[in-house]
């Protein structure tokens, strides 16, 4: 069982595989840039879910630090469709900012202050979703809240909900490529987060599966309607 361990590890030693799968410390700042984030594999999701997570499915626990000019990346790849959640806890000094970006970096979602949820101890916390993604490559964008990659007043929001109904963030309509070249030099909030993603199938229907269940309908009706003739 050891040896599995270990060779599972050595396989997963190019992504900073700890031996307890599920956790992962950020490496240095996670990356500064798209091309340089920190890739977090599917695999290192996990169950069961640490306790101030919603009950959701597989969950990664990512801690990290950060300041007035620090923006952490974090890649992940979905190879199929997926409802996904972002819940940031425990920071008790720094004010995060979440931006959720696709594989071109345009920002997808966005939050500021959506905390107080199980493990929170404040409104200042991030959360993104419940938000429905396409398989392809995101981006989970960390930043201190005066170091916001866009302004979210020039475009369209859809509000998103949280597991628990309450707000959990904006999507954002045709959102624009990010960028923090605008940084806020100011470390007005520094410290540590505890992030947790969570994802799980997809629980909104195809439209084709509308589509398909609408011509079976039909289909059966002209049957029936043949039978009584
Ligand atoms: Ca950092
Ligand atoms: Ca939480
Ligand atoms: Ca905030």
């Amino acid at each position: 069982m050891l040896m599995r361990i270990v060779s599972v590890c050595i396989a997963l030693a190019a992504i900073g595989c700890p031996l307890m799968a599920g956790t992962i410390a950020e490496i240095g700042d996670a990356g500064a840039t798209l091309g340089t984030a920190q890739s977090i594999a599917i695999l290192q999701f996990s169950l069961p879910q640490p306790a101030d997570s919603f009950d959701f499915g597989p969950t990664v626990t990512v801690t990290g630090n950060g300041d007035g000019s620090d923006v952490d990346f974090f890649r992940l790849d979905f190879s199929t469709k997926v409802d996904f959640i972002i819940d940031v806890d425990d920071p008790t000094t720094f004010d995060t900012y979440l931006a959720l970006l696709d594989d071109a970096g345009r920002i997808v979602a966005y939050n500021d202050d959506s905390g107080g949820d199980p493990g929170s101890s404040s409104d200042l916390h991030s959360f993104i979703g419940v938000v429905n993604l396409l398989p392809g490559t995101y981006y989970v964008a960390v930043s201190q809240a005066l170091n916001q990659p866009f302004d979210p007043f020039n475009y369209t929001l859809t509000a998103l909900f949280r597991p628990d109904n309450q707000e959990g963030g904006s999507l954002v309509e045709q959102g624009p490529t990010t960028s923090y070249a605008a940084v806020d030099p100011d470390d007005f909030s520094v410290g540590s987060y505890t992030m947790y993603m969570s994802y799980r199938d997809s629980q909104t229907p195809e439209p084709g599966t509308f589509f398909l269940t609408g011509a079976g309908l039909v289909a059966a009706g002209a049957y029936l309607r043949h039978r009584r003739k």
